[in-house]
């Protein structure tokens, strides 16, 4: 199993009530990357998600289902696909969400700029990246989250909280994986930070996210609130830290 010199790429497709997107995302990744193989990682969707992610496994070898046994999270479902890749021998990781937001064609683009880096981030903020079918409240909730993130953890990155992302199976080795306990957008920042501390290379790809046209979305407010909460009590603490290292110096 090896295409390409960072290994087969895996596509990790969250699901929770996706039973409308799942034939379609699942269609589209396999045209626009046909080499790739894709997870399916299920919460047990009682809407019968992973039934059908079931019969699209079974007529096809390139796709795969993970059944987990009830919802705990995008980030959890993330962490079990990621091991499930890594213990498989993948080489690369892909996060893209169900509901079409994250278009598989661009998702060319992205692997090919994980050549020249140890994450390529799918970006909706820099220049090129756009968001389709947003009302204004949500771009103002991502763009302001995103910058507030920037600007209490220090980092570069204009689209911090975005979840189309390819890593090398070496840089989520390397960030300590085990310990990101955040569930929802958090658990992006905290990825997207903990790969920036460890001076890993990060390249942001101009993507046109598409806000889903079938089911209902996951995000709620208890998310928004985690996040920021998370984001503050580690930029506080990080600022904490230095202010400590330099007086002993
Ligand atoms: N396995 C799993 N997937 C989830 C969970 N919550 C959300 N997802 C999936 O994560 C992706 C993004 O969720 P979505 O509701 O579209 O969030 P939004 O794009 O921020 O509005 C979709 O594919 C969802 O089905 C969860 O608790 N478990
Ligand atoms: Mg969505």
């Amino acid at each position: 199993m090896n295409d390409g010199p960072l290994g087969t790429v895996l596509v990790i497709i969250p699901t929770y009530n996706e039973a409308e997107n799942i034939k379609p995302i699942v269609a589209r990744v396999r045209s626009s990357v046909p080499e790739a193989h894709i997870l399916i990682a299920d919460d047990n969707s009682p809407d019968g998600t992973g039934k059908l992610a079931d019969e699209l496994a079974a007529t096809d070898d390139h796709v795969h289902v993970l059944h987990r046994k009830g919802k705990e999270g995008l980030g959890a479902a993330y962490l079990a696909g990621f091991r499930w890749g890594i213990e498989g021998g993948y080489g690369v990781l892909v996060e893209m969400d169900a509901d079409g937001s994250h278009q598989p064609e661009q998702l060319p683009r992205l692997l090919t700029a994980l050549k020249g880096a140890d994450l390529v981030l799918g970006s909706r903020w820099v220049p090129g990246g756009r968001v389709v079918n947003w009302p204004k409240s949500r771009e103002f909730l991502s763009r302001g989250g995103s910058t507030y993130s920037r600007l209490m953890l220090g980092v570069g990155i204009r689209d911090v909280t975005g979840g189309y992302r390819a890593f090398r199976k070496e840089t989520l080795e390397g960030i300590g994986m085990e310990e990101v306990a955040s569930a929802g957008y958090c658990f992006q920042v905290d990825l997207a930070w903990r790969a920036a501390k460890k001076g890993y290379h990060i390249v942001e790809v101009p993507i046109t996210f598409v806000e889903r046209e079938r089911g209902d979305s996951k995000m709620s407010r208890n998310i928004v609130v985690e996040a920021l909460w998370r984001v503050t009590t580690w930029g506080v603490s990080a600022r904490l830290n230095r202010l400590r290292g330099r007086r002993h110096n």
